[in-house]
């Protein structure tokens, strides 16, 4: 496939660890309900209807695009993580959060999911959104895309939905342990051909989302989380390379997993590791020693302190992660989701204040 070219590619170059002239920075969920445009089609369109109608995800994934030209560094495809679980056969509807009306109760469940799933076939509609998003794009900025991890998914298909106490899911773990091991890695086979459908198509990085890692204990997460997401890695460059297409990034976004990132950086074989705020960015490095880029990792929650705040924050952390050298290694972003209630000119600042601050 050919696309225009690529005009900025610093997030790329960050990725694989070289310096950059000022930190490329893109926040997840940018393409989300703090923007007024985004509610305006949400307002028409079901949440899934999007994702499965090319022109309308592409559109979305633009929003932020066009809103912040000049201060953005890469697009994501807009979609959701629960698209895989619904590959498996899983109904699962958006109201407002997701709700999955019949989750996996026993391991005997697990007989419903579809066998030899067609990745291609069921999630061709995320592909379409991204080529022609690709095109869209015009090489303005790098286009992401995503995958949920086993372990995070395995938590929604169990759970049924959001979860604050994770009873369900990691009882599985403890009650058993080889059929949960059986699904995540079930789980994952979806997800490898799914990022390489996604490439194919025009991604150039992609992001596995495990969101609830640090939910595991350490050696809970080494046994039932990291075999999976290494998997992953392994098999889509294995795919890759028998297709002959060229590898992209790969990210991991261990969420809470910070006691875990020397151990991630040593083994998972991901380029990047995203971190949340709850490390500091000097430290994550040391953890890491320089084997993966880090992305990153200011408090969401920043974005409702005002501007003296969210200036203030910034340039520590740029500080922290730059150790007064200029930028390597290093894609800036939140430390999760931008949530609902932020005020988008509130975002650009935030931007402002990266490229300022961020700059070598
Ligand atoms: O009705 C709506 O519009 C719902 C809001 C919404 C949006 C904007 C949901 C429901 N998903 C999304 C898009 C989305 N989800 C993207 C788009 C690209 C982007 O701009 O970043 C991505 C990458 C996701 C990934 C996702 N979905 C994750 C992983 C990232 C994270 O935030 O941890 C998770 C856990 C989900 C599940 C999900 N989907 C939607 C919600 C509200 C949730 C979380 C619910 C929960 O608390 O469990």
């Amino acid at each position: 496939m050919s696309f225009p070219p690529l005009k900025n590619d610093l997030i790329l170059r960050a990725a694989r660890g070289e310096e950059t002239e000022r930190a490329p920075v893109w926040v997840m969920r940018q393409a989300g309900r703090y923007l007024p445009e985004f509610r305006a089609v949400r307002a028409e369109h079901g949440f899934f209807e999007i994702c499965r109608t090319a022109e309308l995800a592409k559109e979305i994934t633009l929003q932020p695009i066009r809103r912040y030209t000049g201060l953005i560094d890469a697009a994501i495809i807009f979609s959701d993580i629960l698209v895989v679980p619904q590959a498996l056969g899983m109904e699962v509807q958006m109201n407002p959060g997701p709700h999955f009306p019949d989750p996996l109760v026993t391991p005997a469940d697990i007989e419903k999911l579809t066998k030899n799933v067609d990745v291609d076939k069921e999630l061709g509609y995320v592909y379409e959104a991204i080529t022609q998003t690709r095109h869209a794009l015009n090489g303005e900025v790098p286009l992401i895309g995503f995958c949920g991890a086993p372990w995070t998914l395995f938590s929604y298909m169990i759970e049924g939905g959001g979860t604050k106490t994770f009873q369900k899911c990691k009882s599985w773990l403890f009650l058993y342990p080889e059929e949960s091991k059986a699904l995540l890695n079930r789980i994952a086979d979806v997800c490898i051909d799914f990022l390489v459908g996604q490439i194919k198509a025009g991604a150039q990085l992609v992001q596995v989302f495990d969101s609830w890692a640090g939910e595991l204990a350490p050696h809970h997460f080494e046994e039932f989380s990291l075999p999976s997401l290494q998997r992953i890695a392994s098999g889509v460059r294995e795919k890759l390379a028998a297709a002959n297409i060229p590898a992209v990034p790969m990210t991991l976004f261990p969420k809470g997993a910070n006691s875990q990132l020397a151990s991630l950086a040593d083994k998972a074989g991901y380029d990047v590791i995203g971190i949340d705020w709850c490390i500091d960015p000097a430290d994550a490095r040391k953890a890491v020693g320089g084997k993966v880029a880090l992305q990153g990792n200011l408090d969401p929650m920043l974005l409702y302190g005002g501007r003296d705040a969210i200036e203030r924050e910034v340039k520590r952390m740029c500080e922290r992660f730059r150790g007064g050298k200029a930028p390597k290694g290093w894609i800036c972003n939140l430390g999760h989701g931008i949530t609902p209630g932020v005020d988008p000119e509130d975002l650009r600042w935030f931007f402002e204040c990266v490229h300022k601050y961020s700059a070598a």
